[in-house]
């Protein structure tokens, strides 16, 4: 069998964290390093990325807030699990009014999740294990409070003052909008502020005023902040909303839309077309500017991934014509993937066709703003099973959002006991609509999305000493809804993923192939089907998305090996001739 077993290591089981003493902590009964198969294909186009919300991972120091010690007494669950990248939520500092989102200093750590030099760790212990580190980066807006910001609303003479987007009002006292530009969230983005009675424009929240990049001074500056991250060792930056880093200079009105809701794939919405507000052509040119930096920076390569929204070709052009702008872009649209051969089949379809070489898609199901995936499967563990298996098989860049490969799943949180500030914009909706929306995709309180990883089954499910208050509520849960519980079982939803993750490492046709997608008239309509090639390599992939068992008839695999979802062991194909109830299998050459 392919070293499948390789990094069946019991050392490896996650300990309840006492994460001071393992910081540092040598390399005794650390597993090794993930060995980097010799490739042509870019690291960051081959690699399985971990999502981690620093908040809710892991709480180290027992105050009941995730921090980075909590997180750094975890590396080694990460690397058990078999994760290559670990894209970190951001931990900056902040007033953490939006949670680490409304950035008040670049360049420090908000104390309650650690210093800079805990920082330095993290990086320098994530590359021991031989995994790459993904930092978030909010280029859109800062904090309120960060102090250009507080320069810049001072007076109109102040020199920070042009580094955000500061417009008079229309009517005889300024006292409308400058024009009729929505936020993010609906409503007018446009904020009046006391000192100048000018309107500072923010694409999202009030308290996130967007930079104006239109002032060379504020690019430069931005950009010397990617930079400083990336020269710490960092091997990629993940881009909070890209789409509206340039508005339109002329400040004309939005056009009228009929449309009133957003969506992953059309985030037009609020009655207009977000015509002058996303989706520049000024932050496409910006997205090439930053790639040439990245680019330029010494050592391994880096990678940036975007956070888009729009269809597949609208986001393809974020990557540049000729591959030259950002690396990646998050797809949004399988957040909205019907569970059925035909939703996923139409889904890879789209993403081949608008990401075809030497581009990359990406394939997302969950982060911090979303509903938890697992809802839209009913929280069946098989067919969370069979969506793993897709999403690790499929060609593009795997985004696994912490707590899925547990099948955790949101808690609903009345709006009003939302700590997260768009529950609190959204307050006076009723609960069947939030409950509407949430089916639909859109969280109104994420504090659902974001509670605290369960670890075991113990206080505070081991995402904090028992004697500690958790920021978000531990609900009580299944005994086996956690890491402790799964790590022992081998039918648990944890093992699926971590023998999936060793089988998309080992195999190169998995992590770099080609891919074809069967339109097979002879296959069963729930079964979606490709075959992954790499240099004469072939792996065929068979995925059952209907709750019955289907005949099929796998005698031209004779003779290869056969990895099942259901089973999480390697057979021989022959001895097949049907496929159960959500079952995936993955038909490869023993070498
Ligand atoms: O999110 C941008 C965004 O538009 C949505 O994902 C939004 O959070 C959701 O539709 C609300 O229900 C990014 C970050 O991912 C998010 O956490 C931040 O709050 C936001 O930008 C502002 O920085
Ligand atoms: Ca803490």
């Amino acid at each position: 069998m392919l070293g499948l077993s390789q990094v069946e290591d019991p050392s490896m089981r996650a300990q309840p964290s006492s994460a001071m003493e393992k910081k540092g902590a040598g390399a005794a009964g650390r597993p090794p390093p993930v060995t980097e198969p010799a490739s042509t294909v870019p690291w960051w186009k081959r690699t399985t990325v971990y999502q981690v919300y620093p908040r809710s991972f892991a709480d180290g120091n027992g105050d009941g807030v995730g921090d980075i010690a909590g997180i750094l007494g975890r590396l080694d669950y990460l690397r058990w699990l078999g994760v290559e990248t670990i894209w970190l939520s951001p931990f900056y500092e902040s007033p953490q009014a939006d949670f680490g989102y409304d950035i008040s200093d670049h360049f420090a750590i908000a104390p309650e999740y650690g210093s800079l030099a805990d920082a330095a760790c993290l990086i320098r212990e994530i590359h021991a294990r031989g995994m790459k580190v993904v930092f978030d980066m909010v280029l859109n807006h800062t904090s309120a409070a960060h102090p250009w910001f507080v320069a810049s609303r001072l007076s109109r003479e102040d020199p920070k003052r042009d580094w955000y987007i500061w417009r008079p009002g229309r009517g005889s006292r300024g006292q409308h909008p400058p024009n009729n530009w929505k936020s993010m969230l609906g409503g007018s983005g446009w904020h009046r502020d006391e000192a100048t009675g000018d309107w500072y424009w923010a694409s999202f929240l009030p308290f996130q005023p967007d930079l104006n990049y239109r002032n060379p001074a504020v690019k430069a500056q931005m950009l010397d902040v990617v930079r400083h991250w990336l020269e710490e060792g960092v091997d990629g930056l993940r881009l909070d909303i890209f789409n509206a880093i340039f508005k339109d200079a002329s400040f004309c009105d939005n056009p009228f839309s009929f449309r009133a809701v957003p969506s992953e794939h059309n985030p037009h919405g609020f009655f207009q077309r977000n015509q002058h507000t996303i989706d520049h052509p000024d932050t496409l040119a910006f997205a090439r500017e930053l790639r040439a930096v990245v680019d330029g920076i010494e050592g391994p390569p880096r990678f940036l991934v975007g956070e888009v929204f729009g269809d597949a070709d609208m986001l393809r052009r974020y990557c540049g014509a000729k591959a030259d702008g950002l690396h990646l872009v998050f797809l949004f649209k399988t957040l909205g993937m019907r569970f059925s051969g035909r939703g996923v089949r139409a889904v890879i379809a789209e993403f081949e066709r608008a990401f075809p070489e030497p581009f990359s898609p990406t394939y997302v199901f969950g982060n911090h703003d979303r509903p938890r995936f697992i809802h839209r499967l009913d929280l069946h563990h098989e067919k969370a099973k069979l969506l793993a298996m897709l999403q690790l098989t499929v060609r593009g860049v795997p985004f696994i959002y912490y707590g899925e490969e547990i099948g955790m799943r949101h808690h609903e949180i009345p709006l009003h006991e939302g700590l997260d500030p768009v529950a609190a914009r959204y307050r006076f909706v009723p609960r069947w609509l939030v409950g509407f929306l949430r089916t639909r995709g859109i969280l109104l309180n994420r504090d659902e999305c974001r509670l605290p990883m369960r670890w075991d089954d113990g206080p505070n499910a081991g995402f904090a000493p028992a004697t500690a208050q958790p920021w978000l509520p531990v609900p009580a849960e299944s005994p086996s809804l956690n890491v402790a519980a799964q790590q022992g079982d081998p039918a648990s939803l944890l093992s699926c993923y971590r023998g999936l993750l060793a089988l998309r490492r080992e195999i190169p046709a998995l992590h770099c192939g080609a891919l074809d997608l069967r339109e097979d008239s002879a296959l069963p309509a729930a079964v979606v089907a490709y075959r992954r090639t790499c240099a004469g390599e072939t792996v065929d992939v068979f995925l059952n998305f209907g709750g019955r068992e289907v005949e099929l008839d796998l005698a031209e695999h004779a003779g290869r090996a056969l990895y099942s979802n259901r089973t999480g062991e390697v057979e021989a194909a022959v001895a097949r001739r049907t496929l159960g109830a959500y079952e995936g299998v993955v038909l490869f050459d023993r070498r």
